[in-house]
């Protein structure tokens, strides 16, 4: 099976009681675990910022998260911060079954450039070298699930797709931040991108 399951950013600050929770976002982990031990690949992500990086609104003096600002890349959302390397809050959630995972890419190390998708930074160029490391192994198809749906699986997707990968996202196993309708928008986006969205639960493995 060259199939593989890319969970996205399963970490604490994006639970309940983190810096930048998703509303359930810890609901998802009983279905994320179980297509764990069902796929033959696993890879995670990790949300993994300096302290004082450039999307955080408390870098931007005058700013409050949620607001939008231009960086020299484009429109680029302020958080609140956030998965800073080597907090608790970065940490993956205690529940999660990492065993399996075969690889885990960190994205947002970089100061001054924010990275939603798992493939590229915010400037759609900088490449993570996760599409390298997938074309070398073969693996062609490819199931998200995790947080957020509407910025980090579904850009993640979005640049799966255009990677040429076969990209489903196992909706039942992500949680959206949902900001001003992103949820509807970046669904319609992926869907016009010929991403899969699988809405059923627990039917993560296609056969
Ligand atoms: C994410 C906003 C900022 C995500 C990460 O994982 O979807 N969203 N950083
Ligand atoms: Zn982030």
């Amino acid at each position: 099976m060259n199939e593989a399951l890319i969970v996205i950013d399963v970490q604490n600050d994006f639970c309940p009681g983190g810096a930048l929770a998703v509303t359930d976002g810890d609901s998802i982990l009983p279905q994320v675990n179980r297509l764990i031990a069902e796929f033959p690949h696993v890879i995670l992500t990790q949300d993994w910022h300096p302290a004082g990086h450039s999307s955080f609104a408390s870098a931007h003096p005058g700013t409050k998260p949620f607001d939008s600002t231009t960086m020299p890349y484009g429109q680029q959302t302020l958080w609140p911060d956030h998965c800073i390397q080597g907090t608790s809050g970065a940490d993956f959630h205690d529940s999660l079954d990492w065993i399996r995972a075969e690889l885990i890419v960190r994205k947002g190390f970089r100061p001054e450039i924010d990275s939603y998708s798992a493939f590229f930074e915010n400037d759609r160029t900088t490449p993570t070298g996760l599409g390298g490391y997938l074309k070398e192994r073969g693996i062609s198809k490819l199931a998200f699930c995790g947080l957020a749906l509407d910025y980090c699986v579904a850009y993640s997707a979005l640049d799966a797709a255009k990677l040429g990968f076969e990209a489903r996202v196992l909706v039942s196993a992500c949680r959206g931040i949902d900001l001003g309708g992103s949820v509807a928008t970046m669904t319609a986006q992926m869907q016009d991108a010929g991403v899969t969205l699988v809405q059923e639960s627990f039917n993560g493995r296609q056969n």
